[in-house]
């Protein structure tokens, strides 16, 4: 199967709404179906991804945590005390305050789409470090955005772990980062997470689990997706396939059609083949020198790079 034009999948669509439609419309409409991964986030979906992270076989979780507690006051100095810590993705807010006695910011910035999720786990850590500045942004930071004024200007540090940035194609990461750099307004850093290319059955089986989190976790999206244009895609008629594609250095996710099928919604209707996928998401893997090149074409220099022992994970720092 040919992976489809991933250049082609727009970001920043709110869900249910009309855009939506017509987003996840054309996607299954298209030659070969696909889907944008950000659909595997309900919230049954968001509950399962942390699950993965549990898992023996995914091993990119603990790897990052490692690598910070191993390293952490070298990370510590290369990002300076003081600092500005913008947290991409922020979710319950519990990575980056793991990592406060270490970095001692001054002022922290958590960004994530869900206000009610950010203002209730912000309240909690206001509490537990009254010393740090804390404003939340509840914005989709994955389109163009704009820091307001209460962001203090000096020593900005955009921190994105988990190798979310793994989930874009390389060529969207880079004009990420580099709409990053532009909203950090002068002098900023990067403090990012990412996941680095290994052997191809530990990718394999980090995205296809012994007891099947990760298959639940993509099927899922097939139930978000009913909900959200009104189909009627039976999962049992689905199962989960993924694995490493060498040449593209990403892991793929799909979903199979176990027999001939229909699925229809108000706006259209496909019919799939037995054996035809819907992919679902793809998550790139580097180098620390690829990776390295892909900071420096969005305008981040100066890296410093640490990884673990068996160089699977890399936690990278980068200036603008
Ligand atoms: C969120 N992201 C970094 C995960 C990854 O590894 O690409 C999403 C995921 N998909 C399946 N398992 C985990």
């Amino acid at each position: 199967v040919i992976p489809p034009d991933v250049t082609s999948r727009p970001e920043a669509i709110a869900h249910g709404s009309a855009a939506a439609i017509e987003e996840i419309s054309a996607g299954l409409l298209a030659r070969r179906a696909y889907t944008s991964p950000k659909y595997l986030y309900d919230s049954l979906g968001s509950r399962l991804f942390e699950a993965i992270c549990e898992l023996p076989e995914y091993y990119p979780t603990r790897t990052e945590a490692a690598i910070f507690e191993r390293h952490g006051a070298d990370i510590a100095r290369a990002v300076g005390a003081g600092s500005t810590l913008i947290d991409l993705g922020a979710g319950n807010c519990a990575k980056a305050a793991s990592l406060f006695p270490l970095l001692q910011p001054a002022q922290y910035v958590p960004i994530d789409i869900s206000r009610d999720f950010l203002n209730d786990a912000v309240l909690r850590l206001q509490q537990r470090f009254p010393a740090i500045e804390m404003t939340a942004l509840a914005l989709d930071f994955s389109s163009a955005f704009a820091l307001p004024d209460t962001v203090r200007q000096q020593g900005r540090v955009f921190f994105y772990p988990g190798s979310s940035i793994g989930n874009f194609a390389p060529h969207e990461a880079v004009a990420f980062l580099r709409r990053l750099r532009a909203s950090g307004a002068g002098e900023c850093s990067l403090l990012i997470g990412v996941d680095l290319v290994k052997d191809s059955a530990t990718l394999d089986a980090a995205y296809d689990d012994a007891i099947g989190v990760t298959a639940a976790f993509n099927l899922n999206m097939l139930r978000h997706v009913n909900h959200l244009i009104g189909s009627d895609f039976d999962v049992t008629q689905w199962q989960h396939r993924a694995f490493f594609n060498a040449e593209e250095s990403r892991i793929e996710m799909h979903l199979e059609a176990r027999e001939a099928l229909v699925v229809t919604w108000p706006q259209g209707e496909r019919h799939f083949a037995r054996g035809e996928r819907i992919h679902t998401e793809d998550s790139y893997k580097y180098t620390p020198r690829t990776f390295v090149e892909l900071l420096r074409d969005a305008g981040f220099a100066a890296t410093r790079t640490w990884t673990d022992d068996a160089g699977w994970f890399a936690v990278v720092h980068a200036r603008a």
